[in-house]
């Protein structure tokens, strides 16, 4: 879309829409906070693996985010359209389901308010 020179970004005020150089309003898709809490059982270096795994975060990215989970009690992983996000969450709780982990994962429509 860049590429096209008929194109060009306009953002509102945070408004969630793209106007188009002939004024047709387009709205940004919907996005969705991943977000993961902490619990007293779950092992540290699971919870790392699955950062690297799921998320493709780093390994130094991924002790810093399991670390804020579990001192914050939640963090959050990341922000998607809601299908990645929805796919994230699954996989967080498949992973976690299979080897007997009681993590949990969520889904929050992003309200645009966090760093
Ligand atoms: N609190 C867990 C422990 O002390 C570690 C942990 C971190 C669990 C992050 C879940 O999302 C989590 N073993």
């Amino acid at each position: 879309m860049t590429d096209n020179p008929n194109w060009h970004e306009d953002t509102f005020d945070g408004d969630a829409q793209v106007l188009t150089e002939d004024n047709t309003k387009i709205k940004r898709p919907n996005m969705f906070k991943v977000i993961l809490l902490n619990d007293d059982y779950t092992p540290m270096e699971f919870v790392t693996w699955l950062l690297q795994k799921v998320f493709h975060k780093s390994a130094e990215e991924s002790v810093h985010l399991m670390l804020a989970v579990h001192q914050k009690g939640q963090a959050i992983c990341g922000v998607y359209p809601y299908d990645v996000a929805r796919t994230k969450t699954m996989q967080v709780r498949t992973l976690a389901e299979k080897h007997e982990h009681p993590l949990e994962c969520t889904l929050e429509e992003d309200g645009g308010d966090h760093e």
